[in-house]
């Protein structure tokens, strides 16, 4: 569907997300067998549009945006239950999975406060033998990274600076509620997703990652591109209720392995 150049800026987006599973026999609960299900059923989900700038009197400026992370349950394929997920938007409501796609300008600054709206306890099994963002009360801790994004270290998402429900809790490193993200790297598509201490594989595998596109009109607009649609890969495995399948027995170093033992492959 439409050529892909990396070149014309593009804006179509293959991220493939590789998580590691660790054993592929499930232990708790029965694994959907994905062979079974129709293929191409559901139409190709959109994600939803955030700009990040404005237009004032004729010119594009800055903008603050606040996206949250909220649970809910989504549906990955006509026949599957609802899923519990961890899903990124400006409401539960609009929320998705992968979440909204972050539309910025080259060279116009885009902040973003990042809101934990997530519940007391994870959707999926921790691995607590290996270092982990430990709160000491309950809450799900989490930190937005924006992947190959050019910006102030404090904006980065450190694995240390995670935060649980209304910034409740914070890791040693944290320091700030809103990220600044300059946009002034090369024109392109990148991804953000979540980043906390031994906990991003299960936070991302939850739902939490979406698109981000810096764009620079004088590059793309003589292109003309005909598609302009970005595209997100990702991959997993499902039990018969729906819910998203972790193994959960803490086999340190099981959960660290990388490899991508899922089941099913995701388009949005
Ligand atoms: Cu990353």
């Amino acid at each position: 569907m439409g050529l892909i150049t990396l070149k014309s800026l593009l804006i179509i987006t293959i991220i493939s997300v590789i998580l590691a599973i660790g054993d592929t026999k499930p232990t708790d609960g029965e694994l959907v067998n994905v062979a079974k299900l129709d293929m191409f059923v559901d139409e190709l989900p959109g994600m939803p549009k955030i700009y990040g700038f404005e237009m004032k009197n004729g010119v594009h400026v800055s903008k603050s945006l606040e996206i949250g992370m909220f649970m809910k349950k989504w549906k990955f394929h006509r026949d599957l239950p609802a899923t519990p997920v961890f899903a990124y938007g400006t409401s539960k409501e609009t929320a998705t999975v992968p979440g909204p796609t972050i539309e910025t300008l080259h060279g116009v600054p885009t902040q973003v406060t990042w809101q934990n709206h997530l519940p007391r306890k994870h959707i999926l099994p921790w691995d607590p033998t290996i270092p982990t963002a430990q709160p000491k009360q309950h809450g799900v801790p989490t930190v937005a990274h924006l992947h190959g994004g050019i910006h102030e270290p404090q904006s980065d998402g450190n694995s240390k600076s995670w935060f649980t429900n209304h910034f409740n809790q914070t890791g040693p490193t944290w320091s700030t509620k809103t990220y600044l993200y300059n946009n002034n790297q090369h024109p392109g598509a990148l991804w953000y997703h979540d980043h906390a201490m031994g906990l991003t594989r299960v936070n991302l595998l939850a739902g939490l990652l979406g698109a981000y596109i810096i764009r620079d009109p004088s590059l793309e607009g003589p292109l003309r591109l005909p598609l302009d649609r970005p595209l997100i890969v990702f991959d997993r495995s499902f039990r018969a209720d729906g819910s998203i399948y972790m193994n959960g027995t803490g086999n340190n170093p099981r959960y660290t392995l990388s490899g991508n033992l899922s089941t099913s492959a995701m388009l949005s």
